[in-house]
């Protein structure tokens, strides 16, 4: 006896085609990604140099995390020349040229737009802090009496500056700025830089740490008496945002035919029509971080697919007909999913090719993080000194101050590290994984002797090779990309499965995400499209297996 699903389709919930809907974008970390320069930092020639690869494996778009000039206190997300390129990464001229590079090849890029703040090296900033009456001085935020907030990164969120004897404000490290967005002229100056990337002719922009922009500098309540209070509501989507969210807009990139994604780390489902809905939205997709929050505590093994299903659902069905989902997995700030969510030992492949087949067919615009595709792993770095990261260092620095042992804090790094994630692109058996003839600015997880791109290239069944048939799968149909999203089978407690939904066309994708086999299982009425496993076992899901079906 087969299964049988409803049909659940309504009519004119569709929105319009467009090419960021269909595309597929590969996001790059651009230090960590390919050296050809021998100086242990990848750059934007080791990008061209690859582009061969991110082609084969069916990629439309481009994201580079910050390339732009910077000290890299936070590995370039401390801009201190919007207009210009770090020189570690090449110059202006190799980027024209790798523009070029990834246009001839029908291929778009977007870029990383850091508008929250500038490096405390911006000669904004320089000119801001040269005295109470320079002309920049309220293009930052400046008082004489500091907040009581705590940093993201830890510590003060003010910084004092014994010259004009103010104190000046951070959300991140003190070397991350913050611009004081209500000064006119300095959103002009930053409209003026937009559109000069654009004129370039760049395709989009992933725009960083959004929902930041406005504040409300009011203490906050400290009842347990603490140096330094998280102060998340008062930095996080302050009422008014949304203007400034819509000048943002108007000012840019609406003259344009680009994407943008809006970085909205506390945005929920519920916000969607004010920022991402086609009538009155500010961006045409925004990362939320709400599956990563909700679906998996660092204590815990494995991802809560119970809770997962409702917070995923939750966002397809919110802007089903209205707005676009962005997809994705990982990012350079999160640790890696197949050691956090899945199971990086006994069932390295199949949890790697499971939780990808979860979230790729939904409907969105899905995003693979470098070294996704191969299903890279978190780096086993016991010795804090391995680590580079700055919220990573500060978070050490500050609780070992506040008494918490060594042992117990380099636990939680080993689980949360954005280092993780930063480790060097792997790309074959040789010295550094081939990823430098130098010394790498961050050691290499040492496993690749065995996990890397040349190792799977040949493999059909490899993590890469999965990857490719995905992309190729979701291109090939186009209720793939359009269909409406239904969660079903949602008797079985681990199983991960919905349907997609495209006039008369219904498609099911399952992943099993545990460990065990799950004896819950019908068969389906249906052409098996993709699968992560050569063999089946009847009236079982074996660990980790993956499934689309074409329904009949
Ligand atoms: O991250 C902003 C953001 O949402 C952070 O709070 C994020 O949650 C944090 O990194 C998690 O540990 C962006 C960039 O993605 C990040 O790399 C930068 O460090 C940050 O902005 C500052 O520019
Ligand atoms: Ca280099």
């Amino acid at each position: 006896m087969s299964t049988s699903i409803p049909q659940q389709q309504e009519e004119g919930d569709e929105l319009e085609k467009t090419w960021w809907k269909e595309a597929v974008v590969y996001q790059i970390y651009p230090r960590s990604f390919f050296d050809t320069n021998g100086d242990g930092l990848g750059d934007l020639n080791g990008i061209r140099a690859k582009l061969d690869y991110l082609q084969e494996l069916g990629v439309d778009m481009i994201w580079l995390c910050p390339v732009y000039k910077s000290p890299n206190v936070d590995n370039g997300y401390d801009v201190s020349d919007y207009q210009a390129i770090m020189d570690e990464m090449g110059t202006m001229d190799d980027f024209d040229r790798l523009l070029e590079d990834i246009h001839s090849r029908g291929m778009k890029i977007m870029m990383d737009l850091v508008l929250n703040h500038t490096s405390d090296q911006h000669p904004w900033f320089l000119e801001s802090k040269s005295s109470k009456d320079s002309p920049k001085r309220d293009w930052y935020v400046w008082r004489d009496h500091p907040t009581n907030w705590e940093s993201i990164f830890g510590g003060p969120a003010w910084t004092y500056d014994p010259k004009t004897r103010q104190y000046y404000f951070h959300l991140f490290s003190k070397s991350q700025v913050d611009l004081n967005w209500e000064n006119p002229e300095l959103r002009r100056a930053i409209y003026d830089m937009i559109l000069w990337w654009l004129d370039k002719g760049i395709d989009g922009f992933r725009v960083d740490a959004i929902n930041h922009l406005k504040k409300e500098y009011t203490d906050m309540p400290n009842p347990e008496g603490l140096n330094y209070v998280p102060a998340w509501e008062k930095m996080t989507n302050v009422q008014g945002i949304q203007e400034l969210l819509a000048e943002l807009r108007r000012e840019t990139f609406d003259r344009y035919d680009v994407v943008t994604v809006g970085e909205a780390n506390s945005v929920r489902a519920h916000e969607i029509s004010e920022w991402i809905s086609e009538e009155e939205g500010k961006f045409n997709m925004i990362f939320h971080l709400e599956a990563h929050e909700e679906a998996w505590d660092e204590e815990s093994a494995g991802v809560d697919v119970d809770d997962l299903r409702i917070v995923l659902d939750r966002w397809q069905r919110s802007a089903q007909g209205i707005a676009w989902n962005s997809l994705y997995l990982e990012n350079h700030d999160r640790p890696r999913t197949v050691s956090t969510w899945g199971n990086d030992r006994e069932h390295w492949r199949e949890s790697a090719t499971a939780l990808g087949c979860m979230y790729f067919f939904m409907q969105g615009t899905p995003f693979i993080y470098q070294g996704q595709e191969i299903g890279m792993t978190n780096a086993p770095f016991d010795d804090i000194n391995m680590y580079r990261d700055i919220e990573t260092k500060n978070m050490y620095r500050y609780n070992r101050q506040k008494g918490v042992p060594h042992k117990d804090l380099m636990k939680t790094i080993k689980k949360i590290s954005r280092d993780h994630a930063r480790t060097p692109m792997q790309w074959n058996f040789g010295a550094n994984a081939g990823f430098t003839g130098g010394t790498p600015w961050i050691p290499l997880n040492p496993n690749f002797n065995w996990l890397n791109v040349k190792a799977q290239q040949q493999d059909p069944q490899s993590v890469l090779s999965f990857y490719k048939k995905m992309l190729k799968l979701r291109k090939d149909h186009e209720a793939l990309v359009y269909g409406s999203t239904h969660l079903t089978y949602l008797e079985c407690p681990y199983v991960y499965a919905y349907t997609r939904e495209y006039g008369e066309a219904r498609y099911l994708i399952i992943s099993h995400l545990d460990d065990d086999t799950c004896s819950w299982w019908n068969p389906v009425d249906g052409e098996l499209l993709l699968s992560n496993y050569d063999s089946y076992v009847d009236g079982k899901l074996q660990p980790y297996e993956a499934r689309v079906y074409l329904l009949n």
